[in-house]
């Protein structure tokens, strides 16, 4: 072997795996140019992670969203790309004796992106596929051409012998690289200008005032406590809990609400003007997702606007199960294929369950559902907040299971009574002395009636509750402890109008929400 020969043989190992990685990234430059102009949702990792979220066990699903937060998408995605990246370097090194093989195999990645697009519950069609198949194509080829330049060429002119085509591989793999480029801009422009319709028709929306206005946030509501959550959680700082790993931007000009099922003796299809054009109510409502641990961050509470729902089901002939109806259940489906199911006796009970439209004086962000979403007082999100809502459906539970229910989790879930100290924080360490211990406590629609606190294995105390707003908010609390020097537990309970408290028996988010007290520990200098 010459010196010369020697190198080459020592690049192409290297050079395999890098033009395997380079294909990789060509399939999904040219996946997400062709998602962008079909559907953002119908890309390889996007329908691949959907797939992924929705065979994932409730109990992983429910670990991955109290570690990562609502950064669990981007983690899930960051993870796909990196299973991609290492079976592309496998493909690349492997390339270099199996050429064929090497290309099949990426097609058969494209394969398998193309059978999770078209499955996905939102999935249109077979045009989903387009995306993957164009990709694997792409990337296909594009790994043959370079394993082919990596090949020892035998000719008699030119390079010597063993050599491979250097100039050929170097041409071939910038082209990739800078056309994967453009592709993958290109991709991020179509996906963008796809979704502008939708924009302007969130921007021209005019929310008009409200026939039944929100009544005044008491004073005092809202104490001002440095570490303790705003009575009102500002829209940019308000939770997010979903499915949807690309936010579904509706446009509300073409948006249609359908409501029909059991029952229901004049079906409805409603527009958003159609909504906008009925006496709109105003609430504040605090949502709580059935995932939040004890003391987790996964409640907010808003101001919202939108149209009470049991007049709309009462207009469309619906009767709660009491008053003789045969539907006992209402499963809300929104146009990213979620079903949430809520019972009718509930949304019809007297409560203000909303169709919302605005969340904090403006209409709902896309992140909380624009157009429009449910709402409703006293139950988990997971069975009543459907966001991107655009189909009611009245059925009974013993009918169907919506999609928490396949996973595990209850059919019906009253939010539970809970506390949370938010000041001091874990591991705090405040000076002795005049200690502000303060927090919220939620049980919507039963309202809570007495907050306590116990610092070590003390007596529990009063705390002082902020003046209370509706049954349906949190309550701010506040209590003024007297600090000695040394390490203290400080714990809360709640106890709502119901006369129940919270009950210091830890369980599980799954299958209903989570019980036990809060306790944060600190030391005191
Ligand atoms: N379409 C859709 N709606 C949904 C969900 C979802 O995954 N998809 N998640 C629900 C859950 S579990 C909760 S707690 C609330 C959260 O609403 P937010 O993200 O506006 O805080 O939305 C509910 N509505
Ligand atoms: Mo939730």
């Amino acid at each position: 072997m010459t010196e010369n020969e020697r190198k080459s043989c020592r690049l192409r190992l290297p050079l395999g795996a890098f033009s395997g990685l380079l294909a990789g990234c060509a399939a999904l430059a040219v996946a997400e140019a062709c998602a962008g102009a079909v559907r953002p949702q119908s890309g390889p990792v996007v329908a691949v992670g959907g797939a992924a979220i929705d065979a994932t066990p409730a109990a992983v699903k429910d670990w991955a969203i109290r570690n990562f937060g609502t950064d669990d998408k981007l983690v899930l995605q960051l993870g796909i790309l990196a299973v991609l990246g290492l079976f592309a370097v496998f493909l690349g090194i492997a390339g270099l004796r199996f050429r064929r093989t090497a290309a099949a195999g990426v097609l058969l990645f494209g394969a398998v992106g193309a059978l999770a697009a078209t499955r996905r519950p939102d999935s249109v069609g077979l045009t989903d596929a387009v995306p993957s198949v164009a990709g694997a194509v792409a990337g296909a080829v594009l790994l043959y051409v370079l394993l082919g330049r990596l090949a020892p060429r035998a000719s008699t002119s030119g390079p010597p012998d063993g050599d491979w085509d250097r100039r050929g591989f170097v041409i071939a793999a910038s082209t990739a690289a800078v056309a994967s480029a453009g592709a993958g801009l290109l991709g991020r422009a179509l996906a963008g200008a796809g979704g502008r319709g939708a924009v302007a028709s969130r921007r021209d929306a005019v929310l008009p005032a409200p026939a039944s206005p929100a009544r005044a946030v008491p004073k005092g509501a809202g104490p001002r406590i440095p570490g303790l959550s705003p009575f009102v959680t500002p829209t940019a700082d308000f939770y997010r809990v979903d499915t949807a790993l690309v936010v579904p931007r509706v446009n509300a000009t073409t948006w249609r609400l359908r409501v029909h099922g059991k029952g229901v003796t004049r079906p409805l299809t409603l527009s958003y003007d159609d909504l906008l054009g009925r006496p709109l109510v105003e609430r504040d409502i605090t949502l709580t997702c059935v995932s939040n641990e004890v003391g987790g961050p996964y409640v907010g509470n808003a101001r919202w606007i939108g149209v009470r729902l049991a007049d709309l089901l009462a207009e469309c002939g619906v009767r709660p199960p009491s008053k003789g109806g045969p539907a006992d259940q209402l499963v809300a489906r929104s146009v990213d294929g979620m079903t949430i199911g809520s019972p009718v006796e509930d949304v019809m009970d007297g409560r203000d369950a909303l169709l919302a439209l605005g969340m904090n004086g403006a209409p709902l962000p896309f992140a909380h559902g624009f157009p429009v979403r449910m709402v409703v007082p006293g139950l988990y999100g997971f069975v009543s907040a459907c966001k991107w809502i655009e189909d009611i459906e009245l059925t009974t539970f013993d009918a169907y299971d919506p999609y928490w229910v396949k996973r595990g989790w209850a059919r019906r879930a009253p939010v539970k009574t809970q506390s949370r100290i938010d000041t001091p924080k874990p591991f705090a360490r405040p000076a002795a002395g005049t200690v502000m211990v303060a927090g919220v406590a939620w049980a919507q629609h039963r309202g809570i009636d007495r907050v306590e606190v116990r610092v070590d294995d003390g007596p529990w105390q009063e705390a002082r509750l902020a003046a209370e707003d509706t049954t349906d908010t949190w309550r701010q609390w506040t209590f003024p402890w007297q600090a000695t020097k040394g390490g203290h537990t400080l714990t809360v309970r709640a106890g709502d109008r119901t006369g129940a408290l919270q009950t210091d028996r830890r369980t599980r988010t799954i299958p209903d929400g989570a019980d036990g007290w809060h306790s944060v520990v600190v030391t005191v200098d």
